[in-house]
Formats: C-alpha cells, structure tokens, sequence
C-alpha cells in the first residue's frame, strides 16, 4: 500500500490532491462539478509536470554542469503510447495519486483510458526507441531522443464489413499536456538550390550551398523520467513551418509566391508518419522529412556542444550519434557538410570526428525494406549533400581497391552508390562504411548481418559488426500493465527486480508450488477476464475466459505469418465441423494489426481474417469452442490489455525474417507460452526458458536456406496433405463470403501459384502438431502453470536496461549521473 512506499519525490496524497484541484481552478479554469475524466486527465498530468519540471531542471543543470557526454538517439520513430500511468510509476507517485483521485470520487484507471495514445511509430522498431529512452533515463544516462513532431500518428484503423479503414491519428488536436515548445531552440534548415565554389581570401576554395528553400525547426520537448526520478531527460521532437526570414526571391525570381501555399507545403514536412514497411510513393516528401529532422538536430547538437565553450577536437568525446536504422543516414553528410563547409575543418579531421561519433542499428534483412534514394532526386533536394557522399565514396573505394585489388564485382557491390539505370544512393552502405559500429538486434540476426546481408564489409572491418540483443522496459510491460503480477513478485522476489530483472528468477524455485501456481493462474485468469469486457465493448463478441486466450499482435505482414495462423485456424474449424465432438479445449484466436495502407495483401489478410471470424463467431454447431476476434486500432494502449490475458503468444515467422522482436518478450514475461519458430530473439528466449517449456515448431534458418536453394515447390506440400487442401480449397468458395465466391482466392493464390515465398506451407504441418501440444499441454493446470511461471522469470535478460548496458559498454561509453 501507499504508506510502506517511499517515493522518488516527496509528495503526499493530501499534496497531489490539492495539486490535481489547484491546476482544475487554475490551468483548466473549470470546477468540480463541471469536469469531465478528460478535464482530470488534463489536471493531474499538469500537477505531475509540477513534479517533473523541477527533476527535468536539476539534471539539465548536472548534464551541463558535467558537461557530459551523451548519446543523441536519432530516430523517425517514437512510439511512447500513453505517458500518466508511466510517469506516476516511475515517479514512484502512482498509488499516491490514486488515493488522491479517489477522494475526489475519481478513478485514476479510468481517468488514463482518456489519453490518446502517443503513436509516432509503426511497430517494433519505434517502441523499441521508446523502451530504450526510459533505460536511459533509469539507468542515470545523459541521453536525447530526437525525432519528429507529426501532427498525425499512425493512421486510426477500423473495419467496415471486415475491410480496413485509415482515419487520421489526431492525437494532439486539442493540445497535449506533456510537451513543452522551446521557440529558443528553433533551427532553420536550407533545401533545394544549388553549390557555388568560392575561393576565400587565403586562396583556398571551398563550398557554398545556395538553398533555394528554407523551413523552421520548431522544437517539441517531452520528459523522459526514468524509474525513481533520479533523471529526467528529453525527447525533442521538431515540427517544421514555413520560414519567415527566408528570401523567397531567390527560389521564385521574378514569380508571385502564395505566402500562404508556401506555408502548408512547410507544414506539409511534419504532417503524417510514413508507414515504415511499405514501399512508399512520397519518396520526395519522405526524403525530405529525413533531412529535417536530422539537419535539425544535429545543429541543436552543435549548438549545445558550442555552448559548453567546447572545440572541436572533443567534439567526439562528447557527441554520440546512434541511427535508428538508416532512415536518419543523411545526418552524416549534414554534419559533414557543416565541419567542412561552414566550419572550415579539413575533411580527413572532419570524417574522423563523424567515424567516433556515428552507430548504426540494423533492424531487418529483406531486401526491399534497405533504404535507398534516387541520385537524381539527391541532386535536386540535397544537392551539396550528394556532392559529400560522392567524396565518401570515392574515397572508400580506395579502401576497397586496396584490400581487393582490381575486384571490380565487389567494389559493384560495396559502393555507396549503385550504378545502373536509375543511380541510387545506399544508406545502409553509407552508414557502415561511416559507423564505428553496426548492430543488429537479436543474436541470429546479427549473424545474418553478417554472413548474408554485409561479408565483405565484416571482412574490411572485422570488429564492426556487433549484436545488441533487443529488451523491452518492465516498467511499462509489467510493472504498469500488469499489476497484480507485478505485486506477486513484489512479495516473491522483492521490489527489486523493476530495475533488475534478473531478480525474478529467484521465483523460479516456486514454478512448481501448488499454492504460488494458484495465484500465478489466477491473476491470468483475472486478466482475461478483463480482456472478455474489452472484446465485447470493442466488437460486442462473447468469448469465456475458460478457453485459451491465443494471441498474434504485431504489424501485418505476410512473413509475420497471420496467414499461416489463419488457416490454421480453418483447420480445426474444419475438425469440428466434420465431428461437433471434436475434443479441443476451447480457443479464442485474438489479433490486432495494423496493415501498410498500399499493401494489398496484408488487408486480404485482415479481411480473410474478419470473414472467417464471423462465421466462426455465429457457428452454433460449434458450441462456443472456437472464437475469433480481431481487434480495432491495436496500438500499445490496448497491447497493455492484451499481453496480460495471453495463454498463447504466436512468433511465427518464417526463420531468418524476424529481426527480432520484442512482443514476445512481453508476452512471456506475462506468463504467455510462446508458440513460434526459432527465429529472432524467440532464439535466446528458448535458451533462458528451456525450449521444452516453448511451443516451437518449423525450419530452422539453415533449413529454409536449404529448400529455397534445393528449389520449393508449395504444391508438394498441398497435394500431400488433405487437410492442407481442404482448407485452402475451402478459400475459393464462397462460404465465408456469400455471394462472392473467390473473394478470400488471393491468400490462397499467393500460397500456391505466386510460389508461398514464406513458406507457409512448409510449416503448416509443423505448426498444426504444435497447436495439438498446447491443446494436450492446457488440458494439465499444473504444468500449464509451471510453464507459465518459467517463462515470466525467465525474461531477465530482455530488460531494455540490459540493451542499454550493451550499448554503452561496446558502442557509447557514457558515464552515469543520476540525480542524489
Ligand atoms: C520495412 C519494410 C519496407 C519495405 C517492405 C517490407 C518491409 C518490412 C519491414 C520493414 C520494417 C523494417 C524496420 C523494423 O521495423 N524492424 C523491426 O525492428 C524491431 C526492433 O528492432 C524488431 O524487433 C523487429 O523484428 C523488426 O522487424
């Protein structure tokens, strides 16, 4: 209870309800009796800002008293979800602010139901960026996150007879209580025009970039307070506009210029988050919204490092730079461009300085999804960039030249610019060849990174490519989401393990404990509980908490797999059909993605999904032992309901594909048995489990190279198994359409004729018998619990504060200074 806690920060409940009253009066101008739970959401996220504000001051005031160095988190995603329940956790203030509210006749629960989620990402990658600046903040690091400000998150989804429907995200339409502008910090950022050589009065020529247009960099900060306030760092998020100082003469000579047209264009930068798994059309737009934030932030990284009194020898003493993938790339030539343009330094000092200042995270294989850019469209937005890059390159391919001799193919394959009809620009080449080190985010990927995706590049810098196993943050993935666990192991393992979670280990000796079990499985089944009202608020379908509660939640893509778990889910609608005693233990197949708007089968998929879920839903032949539910809008809200209520957690794709995922580490610190392939970090998670506790199932990464090399062929796998053929013939009828037969025919099209390239049906057997283990597995609560235990402390090793110890051990070096 409240009384026992010590807070990171001296507040009573008595003081946090006078806070939450006092900002009602005084910030909202409202009453008691007129406020609604958005007006107390507003009022109690500002009185925690009071809080906040002042550590968010004291550890600015120690970072540059220290003058410390940081590391500069550059990334175009951040997906932060809610930030109330976060806060007030790590603050330490959330039992204080409940009892507060409560006296107030409120429910804090309720009352964070009522912030819009903070979606400026799409998946893995941007919540990855979002753990990993709460670890930073926790562990005491001096450390920014940089992004962008989007006025739209990822898109709003809904379903309209089943089919995807993409609203705008207007997540701050009327204002959000934790951002703080800083029109102080304003940058201005050049675009367009063209590069003059001017020779300066010692003779010495150099480059003057001539933008032919401007926009502003207005600065959005959000603290970042990391578990027991002893750091409050920031995010600082850009939001362009149109620049009023510029001259608009020089890009328009002569012509008449639409203030306010030119306005919205500027605005147009920070408007939406491009869907990051799509080959996106607005390659101008996108490019540029790349430069903005990355010109943007580097100089407020200058500016901060010029303040200190600081020159540049130390600049990378002070000055980390870690790229999230290669969206960020273009910082490298922007900083390029300014040491040796606008500061005069000569290029070989200039390009040692970025080689110690840049890391780069890779954080996937396939091939379309490697960024690159037209030359011809570099010429005209970047022009003096594209220059900077050629200088890189030539350059490298000395290198390259001197440890290969004359080998041309290689030096083909290595340059950072690739030549061909169409000339494109490498950002992956371009970030290896610059970066002192290169990650990849789960062990086997990293091998992959390093066999398939970069040999030679591992064999000119043998020590640069490294692995940081990914982690997730058991602030919000347990400590928040899931409370009453979070409370049993508080008195099981003591209150230490949200900040060590190694700690949960010692409950591993109780996985077998009749009465621990018990209260493990009931807290699950509470959970799901929970989840039933949601479901039926959401989609007004019934399910029970007695049936296992399956669940697949993550982007839609087709090597995701949803499809090979759809029509697994066929299969057993087929058994009971053919028998309705059929003895299964009953199932609720749960999902939630979001599909690429222009990715036509990932919404097949969800259609498929959405038909399937109907008829199964209202099949009374079935008696209830069969659900399927997809949920609306899956975002890391409601990921919070979810992974508390899950049996099964499903990790199914094809091996080698998953770079490595995090929502399985969610799911299995929540007590939820994996079923998946050994792929991504379900790899390390079967070595700290025990794979005999995991469902696993499928080719292996070595086996799938084996059969594409030998040659697949889906229909050997379709004409041997009936059962495999009853259900993807059952796809061509109309059964699940009425009316429209053939409508679900591309998923089974693209599983056959289009040649299956995820092989699912190479699985499907595979997968099917795992299923048939969970049912057999289920059917014993003991050992259903036991596993279940075993998996949530087995997760130690996944705390994004492990990632982050990685990273500053092999990439950053930074030292801690959290708050006494
Ligand atoms: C991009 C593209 C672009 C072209 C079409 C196909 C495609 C598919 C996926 C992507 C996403 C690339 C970046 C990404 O989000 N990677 C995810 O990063 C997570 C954090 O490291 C990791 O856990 C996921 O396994 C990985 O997919």
């Amino acid at each position: 209870k409240s009384a026992e806690i010590v807070p990171a920060v001296a507040c009573t409940t008595k003081q946090m309800r006078q806070a939450i009253l006092d900002r009602l009066h005084k910030s909202l101008a409202t009453e008691e009796s007129k406020a609604n739970n958005k007006a107390w959401w507003n009022a109690t996220c500002y009185a925690v800002n009071e809080l906040l504000f002042e550590k968010l001051t004291d550890t600015q005031k120690s970072h540059s008293g220290h003058d410390t160095r940081a590391v500069n988190y550059l990334s175009l995603e951040f997906l932060m979800g809610r930030l109330l329940s976060n806060n007030l956790h790590n603050l330490e203030l959330f039992n204080v602010a409940q009892d507060a509210l409560k006296g107030l006749g409120k429910d804090l629960y309720e009352i964070c139901e009522e912030e819009p989620d903070m979606a400026l990402g799409n998946g893995g990658l941007g919540r990855l960026a979002a753990c990993f600046i709460d670890s930073l903040a926790t562990l005491g690091y001096p450390a920014i996150g940089y992004g962008i400000h989007y006025e739209n998150g990822l898109f709003a989804q809904s379903f309209q007879d089943g089919r995807q429907i993409e609203r705008p995200d207007t997540w701050r339409e009327y204002g959000n209580p934790w951002e703080i502008c800083r029109p102080e910090s304003i940058q201005h950022v050049p675009l367009y025009g063209y590069v003059e050589t001017v020779i300066d009065e010692n003779g010495i020529s150099h480059k003057v970039w001539h933008a032919g247009q401007k926009l502003k960099g207005v600065p959005w900060d959000v603290p970042i307070v990391g578990y027991g306030a002893k750091t409050v760092n920031i995010l600082r998020l850009w939001e362009s506009r149109a620049d009023e100082a510029f001259d608009w003469d020089v890009f328009n000579a002569g012509g008449y210029v639409d203030a306010q047209v030119e306005k919205s264009k500027a605005e147009t930068i920070s408007k939406v988050l491009y869907p990051n798994d799509s080959t996106d059309e607005g390659k101008e737009l996108r490019l540029i919204q790349q430069y903005f934030f990355c010109a943007c932030s580097v100089k407020d990284i200058l500016r901060r490092f010029r303040r200190a009194g600081n020159k540049w020898p130390i600049l990378a003493e002070k000055v980390a730079i870690q790229l999230n993938d290669t969206h960020p790339t273009i910082a490298i030539p922007e900083l390029m461009r300014i040491l040796v343009d606008e500061e005069r330094l000569d290029w070989n000092f200039a390009w040692s300085l970025c080689e110690k200042i840049f890391s780069y995270t890779n954080h996937t294989l396939l091939p379309e999804a490697l960024e690159k850019w037209s030359v011809a469209l570099f010429e005209k937005v970047l022009p003096r960039h594209l220059e900077i890059i050629y200088e890189i390159n030539r350059r490298f391919l000395e290198t390259v030249e001197q440890k290969w001799p004359g080998d041309n193919d290689i030096k083909a394959k290595l340059s950072i610019v690739e030549e061909g009809s169409q000339r494109m620009v490498r950002m992956a080449n371009l970030c290896v060849v610059t970066s002192h080190k290169v990650n990849g985010v789960a062990a086997v990927h990293s091998e992959l990174v390093k066999t398939d995706l970069f040999p030679e590049f591992d064999q000119l810098y043998p020590t640069k490519l490294i692995n940081v196993t990914n982690g997730i943050t058991p602030r919000r993935w347990l400590k928040a989401c899931n409370p009453a666990l979070a409370a049993l192991y508080d008195e099981t393992v003591g209150k230490d393990w949200v900040v060590n979670l190694d700690k949960l280990k010692d409950a591993l000796p109780k996985a077998t404990d009749t009465v621990f079990q018990k209260r493990f499985m009931e807290i699950k089944r509470d959970n799901k509980v929970e989840l039933v009202n949601i479901i039926k608020d959401l989609t007004g379908i019934e399910v029970s908490a007695d049936a296992i509660f399956d669940i697949q939640i993550k982007r839609l893509h087709e090597y995701k797999r949803q499809q090979l778990n759809l029509i697994h889910i066929l299969t057993l609608y087929r058994r009971l059909l053919d028998n309705p005693d059929y003895d299964m233990v009953p199932r609720v197949f749960l999902f939630g993605a979001k599909a690429a708007p222009g990715y036509h089968m990932a919404k097949q998929i969800i259609y498929a999904l959405n038909k399937v879920a109907e008829k199964v839903n209202s099949d009374k032949r079935i008696k209830g032992k069969l659900k399927v539910v997809f949920l609306p809008n899956y975002r890391v809200s409601l990921a919070e309901k979810m992974f508390p209520a899950a049996d099964i957690s499903e990790q199914i794709s094809t091996a080698g594909l998953e770079a490595s995922g995090t929502g399985n580490m969610k799911f299995a610190l929540n007590g939820a048995l994996t079923v998946g392939t050994m792929d991504g970090a379900n790899i390390e998670m079967a070595e700290e489990i025990g794979a005999e506790h995991m469902f696993i199932f499928g080719l292996s990464v070595a086996e799938v190279k084996e059969l594409k090399t030998a040659g697949y062929n889906p229909y050997d796998y379709y004409y041997n198994n009936p059962e495999l053929k009853a259900v993807l013939d059952w796809l061509d009828t109309d059964f699940f359409t009425p009316g429209q037969p053939g409508a679900l025919s591309d998923i089974k099209r693209s599983l056959l004729e289009y040649g299956d390239e995820y092989l699912c049906l190479a699985d499907y057997e595979s997968y099917c018998k795992a299923h048939d283990a969970i049912d057999t597995t289920y059917r014993n609560k003991a050992l259903w619990a036991e596993k279940a235990i075993r998996n949530s402390a087995a997760m130690g090793k996944f705390n994004s504060d492990r990632s982050i110890e990685d990273y500053v051990e092999n990439v950053w070096h930074l030292k801690k200074y959290p708050l006494a």
